[in-house]
């Protein structure tokens, strides 16, 4: 079984990556997140964003599997699913959904949001889909699972979990009047999950790996976001790294082979938190406009600056990537200068090349190396061959940084504009 992480803090490009890897794999598996990720596909001069689906959905030879790891919106998950019809897609062969899975309740999207009005100005910039939330009642042993809803006392269970979070709505003085109308939908939306494919996916995945099936676990968010080692407290709630796959899945460690790791040849972030490359310059404005850096899933606009070798390099290790994927190098390409951060100074004046504990509060300034831009269209560019040399070299200078070959560069949005090395 093999692994797709983003390495950065999400919007790496891993929908497109997983639909170019797809092929080679009979499943392809969410082990966390839930509707906080949006994954763009881009095909056929058509635009996907599947949000909890995963992204083997249009092939119709991958089962698609749902795991426990992941927080499930059942409404969210009927629209998406709504926006699939066109493509005659065939569910009960191809989708499968862990009864472990989470569900997400309209009460956590809006304790989302009454937390993020109490952080005020330290709000973590939350998608506001109740991730947080739901994966908090996971933990405190108190979250409904997909698996519940087939039960007939599933109504008490769901009174019993939302009259808790009244309480803390009500503490939060955060207004709920629209509930009702949200409960409507949700149980109405329950209705139709029920009529999905919802089992112990657990034996699914391992009896496949047992058969010498090949699985693809594709992860969501990025490295940056996990809520072990990421900029805490500026993650998302569930680990976004290769040891989540076991866990959100089911397999043991011993069944993991190849992990790939996907970076764009730049930064992004969007939400708050620490940013050591974050540009606030021309430069900056220009990878938003030309990146088109704006969220799939929010719309927010992403906040952009160079490549971080120091936090690559980390999150390299803690997953074991054994394969890099380098995403929108046409991005640079009206850059004659490109810079990498190689180290950070710290306040003390020290300068490391490790991922600080004290990112948040205290002062992380990144130390330049300065590489030569191509300065030039990648359009036609179809082979590693044919690619211009300052490219090949930022290629080179990164593989040689973090130790760990780049396998892939992409050149454009379309599924045609990937080449392999
Ligand atoms: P949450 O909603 O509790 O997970 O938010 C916590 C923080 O995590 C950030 N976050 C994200 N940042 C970038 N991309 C995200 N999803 C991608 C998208 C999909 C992907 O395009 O929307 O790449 O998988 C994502 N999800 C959460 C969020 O901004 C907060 O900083
Ligand atoms: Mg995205």
């Amino acid at each position: 079984m093999d692994v797709l992480l983003g390495l950065q803090w999400g919007d790496e490009g891993k929908g497109k990556v997983v639909d170019v890897l797809a092929p080679k794999y009979n499943t392809v598996a969410r082990f966390q997140g839930g509707p906080n990720a949006g994954h763009t596909l881009e095909f056929d001069g058509i635009k996907h964003v599947l949000h909890q689906i995963p992204s083997g959905i249009f092939r119709s030879s991958i089962k698609n599997v749902i795991g426990n790891g992941v927080v499930l919106d059942p409404v969210i998950f009927r629209n998406e699913i709504k926006k699939l019809d066109p493509f005659n897609i065939n569910f009960k062969d191809n989708l499968w959904i862990s009864n472990k899975a989470q569900l997400i309740l309209p009460t956590h999207r809006l304790l989302d949001a009454a937390y993020e009005k109490s952080k005020g100005n330290e709000k973590i910039g939350s998608t506001l889909k109740g991730i947080g939330p739901t994966y908090q009642d996971k933990v405190a042993r108190l979250g409904l699972r997909v698996g519940d809803i087939f039960y007939p006392n599933f109504p008490e269970k769901y009174k019993k979990l939302v009259d808790i979070h009244k309480m803390t709505l009500d503490f939060y003085q955060y207004n709920y009047d629209e509930l009702e109308e949200a409960e409507k939908t949700f149980f109405e939306a329950l209705e139709y999950l029920k009529t999905f494919n919802v089992s112990s996916t657990e034996y699914l995945i391992n009896n496949e790996l047992k058969e010498g099936k090949s699985v693809l676990a594709e992860g969501a968010q990025g490295s940056l976001l996990d809520v072990d080692f990421g900029s805490y407290p500026f993650v998302t709630s569930s680990n976004t790294m290769t040891a989540g796959v076991c866990t959100g899945l089911g397999v043991a460690p011993n069944s993991i082979s190849k992990v790939y790791g996907i970076f764009k040849a730049y930064c992004t972030r969007v939400g708050g938190g620490p940013f050591p490359t974050e540009l606030f310059d021309e430069d900056g404005t220009e990878l938003q406009k030309v990146g088109n850096e704006f969220g799939a899933t929010t719309g927010r606009p992403r906040r952009c600056g160079w490549l971080d070798i120091p936090a690559l390099k980390y999150v390299v290790m803690i997953n074991g990537v054994t394969e890099l994927f380098m995403m929108k190098a046409d991005v640079l390409s009206g850059f004659k200068k490109i810079k990498v951060c190689t180290q950070y100074e710290l306040e003390d004046g020290t300068t490391t090349d490790e991922f600080p504990y004290d990112i948040v509060d205290s002062e992380v300034k990144p130390i330049y190396e300065e590489l030569e831009g191509w300065n030039c269209s990648l359009d036609d560019i179809n082979s590693f061959d044919a690619m211009p040399q300052p490219l090949k070299d930022y290629i080179f200078y990164i593989e040689e940084k973090l130790g760990v070959p780049i396998n892939l560069v992409s050149v454009g949005p379309d599924r045609t504009q990937t080449i392999l090395k």
